[in-house]
């Protein structure tokens, strides 16, 4: 099982998940992979850890950074949707066990053919970088209306990467599929 949210939580090896069904109970065995080997240009956000402001339901922050930024896919959890409607902001953040150097953190907020970004997405929000315990944020957005953001700026070296949102287009929830973070090519 090549699960970057089970990796991410518990580390490689083999895990047995007991399922409990009334008096019946199964046990099965679970291989949980390690992460591949980074090559240059890589998502540095796939399958780190991952937290929130709040959730809703199993729209687990995890989701977020599991490498599938399909909207098709939304209800079977692979986004994060705060849990704390009509209010804000919400926040969603990756984290790196050391610093990483980052210049450009890319979004995929909610949105489908029939529902686009500009009613579903996130609307107000900033991109923020923690260094040194401190959060700054290097980018802005007001009155988003995309479905994929991409945010660059100077290259930083950071733990951890978050964006918070002020408002959502829907007006309750923030909703994110995807949350990505790069470095320098080279
Ligand atoms: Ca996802």
């Amino acid at each position: 099982m090549a699960d970057p949210r089970l990796a991410a939580r518990h580390g490689a090896g083999t895990y047995d998940i007991l399922l409990r069904s009334g008096r019946q109970r199964v046990t099965v065995p679970v291989e949980v992979t390690a992460l591949p080997e980074r090559e240059p240009g890589d998502n540095l956000a796939y399958g780190e850890k991952a937290t929130a402001s709040s959730t809703h339901g199993r729209f687990d922050p995890c989701g977020a950074v599991d490498g599938d930024s399909a909207w098709q896919n939304w209800s079977t959890s692979t986004g994060w949707n705060d849990g704390t409607s009509r209010v804000f902001p919400d926040w969603l953040a990756v984290e790196w066990p050391k610093p990483e150097r980052i210049e450009r953190v890319e979004i995929h907020t909610y949105a489908t053919p029939t529902s686009p970004a500009s009613r579903q997405g996130i609307k107000d929000f900033d991109v923020q970088v923690r260094e040194g315990g401190t959060w700054t944020t290097v980018r802005e957005f007001r009155n988003n209306t995309a479905a994929h953001i991409t945010a660059s700026f100077p290259v930083r070296e950071t733990d951890s990467v978050r964006v918070v949102v002020h408002s959502s287009n829907s007006g309750d929830y923030s909703r994110i599929l995807e949350l990505e973070a790069y470095g320098p090519a080279t």
